[in-house]
């Protein structure tokens, strides 16, 4: 009677269902690193470490806990290269009677796992994955009883099943809802960043390392001070000292960007939150304590608060409601293909370079780095969607298509026309002057409108909103923008345009090969 519990190195948390309720003598858990799912794209290095890592510690845990894990290592002879592959050699071993697993948090493998069933003869059981606050059903009931998905109103929702920042008559602490009228100040001088805490590999993450170089070095991203969370141990600690040390100015410089500083007041929690290694429930419950501790404002306690229990739980259910048409959305028929220098950060632009480097270096960027500098890029020179999905999918360790689909082709590229985000995310280089210290220090002049020395976002971004006049002049919230771009003279409009032709016509591609 023994049952199979596969777990998947995105479901590395001690409460996740299956392990519940079962009694341990009964069951064999199965981890498996395999081939196909660090090359189905070629994941940054630093991510497949922190991966390979994680589950390994995470195996040792549940052993210790008295369950019976098996554990597939990369390079065990005999290793299939596929989750199916390894279940099967599993239930060649075990002659399970039944097959336990969460659902798992990509499309992709949840097509390999309603073919298990008929596949091993056996009963499947796909169970909640209910770290998520918000079921994929429930998101779905709720999309369904409205025409626009507006991020705002499901957030109230979730603040009010969570309780979170709510008083006991049903209102928001503070009286309102949203503090972002607070937020999203520009860096200035004199700020102190804190650094983040940085955890020192031990013997089972220097063996990773070690075997990730060796199998992947031709992946992108550095491996070099590998310091991120491999366990909930580790991972709550950061948590702790996150909440002590940046969120109090979270809320503030949430859309900062500054030469040189990679995390800026930003957590850095998203790589252990999505492996599983820390609950959305208990990050949000962290802030919403130390701001009733009176040690952070509320501005900062519910804008990251938002960040986990609006976005993250929103996005998710976005993912598998619009799956798998959103996949391969493309509603600005965006053509061009990426660009080299995503990959080698060889750059003029600053805001570009440094936020490559930031990727290249951490598998992380900040979220205004990868949706006004990554992101407003590649959606106002044009490239095609879902090279973009590609990439953030690759470079990111927190990067999971549950996640990272969503906020490319809905919030960032505009490509799902609308569905996510009532208006694309576009912006010239005065917003990011007006956002960052990058500009002072760029080869590009960003007051300059047009011409080799103009900031290339100026014209590219007038050139994106004449591409597309027919689909947003009728947009309620870019009235005034084409108010504007009417007021310019003809032969200033055609300027902009003409610069950016000249610009995106030097743009060299990224070799062919590397996108799915
Ligand atoms: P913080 O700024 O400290 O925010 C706290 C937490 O809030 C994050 O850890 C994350 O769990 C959550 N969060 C904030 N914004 C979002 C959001 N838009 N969607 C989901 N969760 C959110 N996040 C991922 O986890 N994986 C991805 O692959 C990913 N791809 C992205 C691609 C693009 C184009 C954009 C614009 C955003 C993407 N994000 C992604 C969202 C966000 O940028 C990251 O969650 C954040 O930068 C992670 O860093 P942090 O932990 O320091 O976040
Ligand atoms: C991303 C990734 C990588 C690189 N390798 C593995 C692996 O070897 N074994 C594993 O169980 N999971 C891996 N993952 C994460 C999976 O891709 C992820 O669990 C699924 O895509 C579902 O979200
Ligand atoms: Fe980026 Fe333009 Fe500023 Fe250079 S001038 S850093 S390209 S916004």
């Amino acid at each position: 009677m023994t049952i199979l519990i596969p777990l998947l190195g995105d479901q590395l948390s001690h409460g996740l269902a299956p392990l519940r309720d079962v009694d341990p003598s009964d069951a064999v858990v199965l981890l498996m690193e395999v081939g196909d799912e660090a090359t189905y794209v070629r994941h940054h290095k630093r991510k497949i470490a922190l991966i390979f890592s994680a589950m390994r510690h995470f195996a040792k845990e549940l052993e210790a806990k008295g369950w019976r894990v098996e554990y597939m290592c990369i390079d065990d002879p005999g290793n299939s290269g596929s989750f199916t592959g390894e279940v099967k050699r599993a239930v060649e071993r075990h002659r399970p009677s039944a097959i336990r697993i969460v659902e798992p948090g990509e499309w992709r493998v949840k097509t390999m796992i309603d073919g298990w069933s008929k596949t091993f003869g056996l009963p499947v059981d796909v169970l909640v994955d209910d770290r998520f606050l918000c079921g994929i059903l429930e998101f779905q009931t709720w999309a369904q009883a409205r025409n626009d998905l507006v991020m705002e109103f499901f957030y109230r929702d979730m603040r009010r099943k969570t309780g979170l920042l709510m008083e006991s008559d049903g209102q928001p602490t503070g009286g309102a809802w949203n503090f972002d009228k607070e937020n999203r100040a520009p860096p200035r001088c004199g700020l102190n960043y804190p650094e983040p805490m940085h955890f020192q590999p031990d013997q089972i993450t220097e063996q990773v390392l070690a075997l990730v170089e060796d199998r992947y070095g031709q992946h992108f991203g550095r491996l070099e001070k590998f310091s991120l969370p491999v366990t909930a141990g580790q991972a709550r600690r950061a948590l702790g000292h996150f909440v002590r040390t940046a969120l109090p100015d979270f809320g503030t410089y949430q859309d900062a960007m500054v030469t040189g500083q990679d995390w800026l007041y930003h957590s850095w929690l998203s790589p252990a939150l999505n492996l599983g290694l820390l609950t959305p429930l208990e990050v949000a419950q962290a802030a919403a304590d130390a701001y009733a501790a009176g040690d952070v404002p509320l501005n900062a306690a519910e804008g990251f608060i938002r960040q986990i229990i609006g976005w993250r739980e929103y996005v998710r259910g976005y993912y598998w409601l619009e799956m798998p048409e959103v996949g391969d959305a493309n509603a600005l028929a965006a053509t061009r293909p990426l660009p080299a220098f995503y990959w080698t950060g060889d750059t003029d632009m600053l805001c570009l370079a440094e936020a490559i480097r930031n990727t290249r270096d951490n598998a992380y960027a900040h979220h205004i780095q990868r949706l006004m500098v990554l992101g407003n890029f590649a959606m106002l020179a044009g490239i095609r969607p879902q090279d973009v999905a590609d990439w953030f999918l690759i470079v990111y360790a927190d990067a999971y298509e549950w996640v990272e689909l969503p906020n490319v082709i809905g919030m960032s590229q505009h490509a799902d026309g609308g569905r996510l985000a009532t208006k694309p995310y576009a912006g010239g280089g005065a917003y990011i002057n007006r956002m960052s210290d990058h500009c002072g220090g760029c080869r590009y002049d960003v007051k300059k409108k047009v011409g080799p020395d103009a900031c290339p976002f100026n014209a590219l971004y007038w050139d994106f909103l004449a591409r597309h006049e027919r689909r947003f002049r009728r947009n309620r919230r870019m009235v005034q923008i084409y108010a504007n771009w009417d007021r310019m003279k003809p032969d200033v409009r055609d300027a902009y345009r003409a610069s950016a032709a000249d610009f995106l016509a030097k743009l060299e591609p990224a070799e062919e090969g590397w996108v799915r």
